[in-house]
C-alpha cells in the first residue's frame, strides 16, 4: 500500500509540536484503567515519553488520572482535596492543570476531560522552562456540541469515495463501495479531532444518495469499526440519514412521519443501530431542501419530521439534527416576490418550541449560503426554546476552494459577535450568537457544526495552511473566551518551529486572507457571481438567470436586493428592531453589507466616502495588489518553513493570483461596461 494516500501516515499538523514538547523527557504517572485513561498512556508513548508509568510513584513530574483514579491510587490526601475543589467548578469534559509542590496533576471527572486535559498540556509552551508552581488552568467546553459534518459518498461504482464540495481529495471514510475503518488514517484524524475538542462526527453526505441510504443497513459491521476508533477519543458517530428509507429501504408504501409502520420502522433500526453501538451520536436529516425527500410529500411540517426521528433516538438518548437550509430551489428568476434569504426563518421561527427535546435545529450562519459577506442568520435569534447550533462551512465552497487562502475563523468570530438583540445592546449579553450556541453546565444540546475540509490528501487539506481552519473552528467551538486572532498565533506556533519575525510574518499572510478574498470578488455582501456549480472563479451573471434564488440585480444604473420591509422582500424585517432599523435604512447599513439588503444607483456614497462603483473598482485592484503582496511575503518565508509546504502554498498562491486577477478584470469590467462610469484612476479596464 506504500505510496497509496488512504492507507499513508499523514502529517501530524498542529500536533508536530508534541513531538517536541517537554514532557516527553519527564516522569510522568497514568492512573486508572478507563479507555479513555488508556488512551492518554497511549498517546504519550506515542509522541515518545520515555518514562511513563501506569502506577504511582513518589515525585514524579506529572500525574494524569480522573479525580476518582487520584483517590483510588492513593495520591496524597492534600493534593486530591485541592483538585476535587477544583473539580466541582467542571463539566464531565472539562479539566484541571494544576501543580502541587513539585508535581503537575492533570485531572478530570471523566475520561474524556482527562483526554482533553492531556492535549491542553501539549499546547502549554511554559513547560520548557521548567515547571510553573503557580500553573493553574481550570477549563470546560463553552459548547457541548462540537461537531463536524463531511459531505462524503460511498461511491459503489467507483475505488475511491468522493467529497461533495471537497478541496483535499477523496474521502477519508469510503473505498471500495465500503467503510473502511483499519487505516492508521483513521486513528490520526480522530486524535487531531480530540485535540482541538471535537466530540461529534457525522461520516456521509447529508445529500443521502441511494447506497449511503443503506449505511445503517448493510454496513453496520464497518459502522462499529469506525466508532470503536472514534471511542476512543471520545468522538460520537452520527450518520446522516434519507428521510424516505422506509421507502427505500424498508419497502414500506409510505414514509409518512404519521404512519405507525413508518414509526416502527425507524424505531426497530435504531434500536438495531444501538445494540450494535451504544455510545452511537444521532442522525442527520436535511429533509425537503434542494431536492432532498422530507415531510411536506405527506402534507406534515417540519416538526412532524424531526420527533419522528428524534422519538426513535430518545430510548438511548440519542440526537436528531434537523437542517434549516430549506428554500425553493425551484425559484423563477422572474419571481421578485420570493426571497431565498428569507426562507429559513420563514420555516423555522414558527415551530419554535415544537421539537422534542433531542432534536437540535442546525441553522447556517448566514440566511443564504456560506457566502464570503452575509448577514447573520435572523433564525438564530429567533429559537428561543429549541435547541440549535450554527453550522460553518471550513470546507472552502464559496471562498476560494483551499486554492485561494482564506483564515475563516475570523468570520466566524464575528458571527459568533453578533449580539441578536440589535447594534445597540450592551456589550456582553446574553444575546451574542456566542451564548445563545453555549451550555457551560453542558445541560442544554447546543453547539457549533462545521462541514470538514479533509480528504486524503498528505496534508489533510490540500492548501496546508487552510488546516489552521479546521483548528479554529475546533478551538472557537470550545471556548468563548479565545479570539480568532490568538488562536492563529497559537495554530502558527504549534505548527511551525519559527521564531517570532517569522511567525509575524505568517501572521500577517494568514490573517488579511478574508479580506483580501472579499476585496477581490462579489462586492459589498451581493454575493455569488461565482462559476455556477463549480463556486470558484468569477462569473458575474452565472446565477442570475437560474432556479437558486442568488440575483444580484445590476443594470445600467445600479445593483443590489431590495430586502427592505418598506419596499423589497421584507427580509430585514426578521432581526430584532435594532438590527430591522439599522438593515432597513440604506444610511444605517453597514458598507459591508449594503446590497444584501438594498439596490442601490452606482453613485450611492459609501460610509467609506467612496461611491459604490468607485469602491468595486478600488477594492478589486487592491484586492489583486495584496495577493501579490502575499506572494512576496511567502516567497521571504523560504527556509523558515518545511520546503515542501512552502512549495506547495507557492504553487497555491500562484493560482490564487490569476484567480484574483480574473476576478478583478471580470468585475470591473461588467459594471465598466454596464454603467458607462470609467475609473476615476484610469486603471485598465476591459
Ligand atoms: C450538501 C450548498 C452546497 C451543496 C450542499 C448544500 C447543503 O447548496 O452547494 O453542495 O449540499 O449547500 O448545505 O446542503
Amino acid at each position: 500500500m506504500s505510496g497509496d494516500p488512504f492507507f499513508a501516515t499523514s502529517d501530524p499538523c498542529w500536533l508536530a509540536s508534541a513531538l517536541r514538547h517537554p514532557v516527553r523527557e519527564r516522569t510522568v504517572d497514568v492512573l486508572g484503567d478507563g479507555p479513555l485513561t488508556r488512551t492518554v498512556a497511549g498517546e504519550l508513548e506515542a509522541i515518545g515519553a520515555q518514562r511513563v508509568s501506569r502506577s504511582l510513584r513518589p515525585g514524579s513530574d506529572v500525574v494524569f488520572g480522573t479525580i476518582d483514579a487520584l483517590r483510588e491510587a492513593g495520591v496524597d490526601p492534600s493534593a486530591v482535596a485541592a483538585l476535587t475543589e477544583r473539580c466541582v467548578d467542571i463539566t464531565g469534559e472539562g479539566f484541571v492543570l494544576h501543580a502541587v509542590g513539585e508535581t503537575l496533576y492533570v485531572t478530570a471527572n471523566g475520561g474524556r476531560g482527562l483526554l482533553y486535559g492531556f492535549f491542553r498540556l501539549l499546547r502549554e509552551p511554559l513547560l520548557g522552562d521548567g515547571w510553573d508552581a503557580g500553573l493553574e488552568i481550570v477549563e470546560s467546553p463553552v459548547r457541548p456540541i462540537r461537531m463536524l459534518d463531511h459531505w462524503d459518498n460511498m461511491n459503489a461504482d467507483g475505488p475511491m469515495g468522493s467529497v461533495e464540495r471537497g478541496y483535499a481529495g477523496p474521502s477519508i471514510f469510503f473505498r471500495d463501495g465500503r467503510i473502511v475503518a483499519d487505516t492508521g488514517r483513521l486513528v490520526d484524524y480522530a486524535r487531531l479531532l480530540a485535540s482541538i475538542g471535537i466530540n461529534a462526527v457525522a461520516i456521509n453526505n447529508v445529500n443521502v444518495h441511494a447506497t449511503e441510504a443503506r449505511l445503517l443497513v448493510d454496513h453496520l459491521a464497518d459502522l462499529t469499526d469506525v466508532a470503536a476508533v472514534f471511542r476512543r477519543y471520545g468522538i460520537a458517530l452520527f450518520v446522516s440519514v434519507d428521510f424516505a428509507a422506509p421507502l427505500q429501504v424498508g419497502g414500506l408504501a409510505t414514509a409518512d412521519p404519521a404512519a405507525p409502520a413508518v414509526q416502527a420502522w425507524w424505531a426497530e433500526l435504531t434500536a438495531l443501530v444501538y445494540r450494535a453501538i451504544p455510545d452511537f451520536g444521532g442522525y442527520v436529516v436535511k429533509a425537503d431542501s434542494e431536492g432532498r425527500p422530507g415531510p411536506f410529500a405527506y402534507g406534515r411540517g417540519h416538526a412532524d419530521g424531526a420527533n419522528l426521528l428524534a422519538r426513535a433516538l430518545r430510548p438511548f438518548d440519542g440526537t436528531l439534527f434537523w437542517r434549516c437550509f430549506v428554500y425553493d430551489s425551484q425559484q423563477d428568476w422572474r419571481d421578485r416576490s420570493t426571497d431565498r434569504a428569507r426562507a429559513a426563518h420563514d420555516h423555522f421561527a414558527p415551530l419554535d418550541g415544537t421539537f422534542d427535546d433531542n432534536v437540535v435545529l442546525q441553522v447556517k450562519a448566514g440566511p443564504m449560503d456560506f457566502q464570503v459577506r452575509e448577514p447573520v442568520s435572523p433564525l438564530l435569534g429567533a429559537l428561543e426554546a429549541t435547541n440549535l447550533v450554527v453550522e460553518m462551512q471550513i470546507t472552502q465552497e464559496y471562498t476560494g476552494h483551499q486554492i485561494d487562502l482564506f483564515y475563516l475563523p475570523r468570520t466566524w468570530e464575528e458571527v459568533l459577535r453578533f449580539d441578536l438583540d440589535g447594534p445597540e445592546a450592551p456589550p456582553g449579553g446574553e444575546r451574542t450568537v456566542a451564548a445563545v450556541t453555549a451550555s457551560p453546565d453542558g445541560a442544554r444540546r447546543v453547539g457549533m457544526v462545521a462541514v470538514s475540509n479533509v480528504g486524503v490528501d498528505p496534508s489533510w487539506t490540500g492548501h496546508p495552511l487552510a488546516q489552521a481552519n479546521l483548528y479554529g473552528f475546533g478551538r472557537l467551538a470550545w471556548s468563548n473566551e479565545v479570539s480568532s486572532s490568538e488562536i492563529l498565533d497559537e495554530w502558527i506556533r504549534l505548527t511551525f518551529d519559527v521564531p517570532d519575525p517569522e511567525a509575524r510574518a505568517l501572521h500577517e499572510v494568514i490573517w488579511q486572507s478574508p479580506v483580501v478574498y472579499e476585496e477581490y470578488t462579489a462586492p459589498l455582501g451581493v454575493g455569488w457571481m461565482v462559476t455556477p456549480h463549480v463556486h470558484y472563479g468569477p462569473s458575474v451573471d452565472g446565477y442570475e438567470y437560474s432556479r437558486w434564488g442568488t440575483y444580484h440585480f445590476a443594470d445600467h444604473a445600479g445593483i443590489g436586493v431590495d430586502r427592505t420591509v418598506a419596499t423589497g422582500t421584507g427580509f430585514a424585517g426578521q432581526y430584532a428592531p435594532g438590527w430591522a432599523d439599522c438593515y432597513e435604512s440604506p444610511e444605517r447599513c453597514p458598507d459591508e453589507l449594503l446590497l444584501f439588503f438594498h439596490h442601490v444607483p452606482y453613485g450611492h456614497v459609501l460610509h467609506s466616502g467612496s461611491t459604490v462603483l468607485q469602491h468595486i473598482y478600488d477594492s478589486h485592484f487592491r484586492g489583486v495588489e495584496r495577493v501579490e503582496a502575499m506572494v512576496r511575503t511567502w516567497g521571504s518565508l523560504r527556509g523558515s518553513v518545511p520546503a515542501a509546504v512552502h512549495a506547495e502554498v507557492a504553487s497555491r498562491l500562484d493560482r490564487q493570483l490569476v484567480n484574483a486577477r480574473d476576478w478583478r478584470d471580470q468585475v470591473c469590467t461588467y459594471f465598466y461596461r454596464s454603467s458607462g462610469i470609467p475609473d476615476e484612476r484610469g486603471r485598465r479596464i476591459y
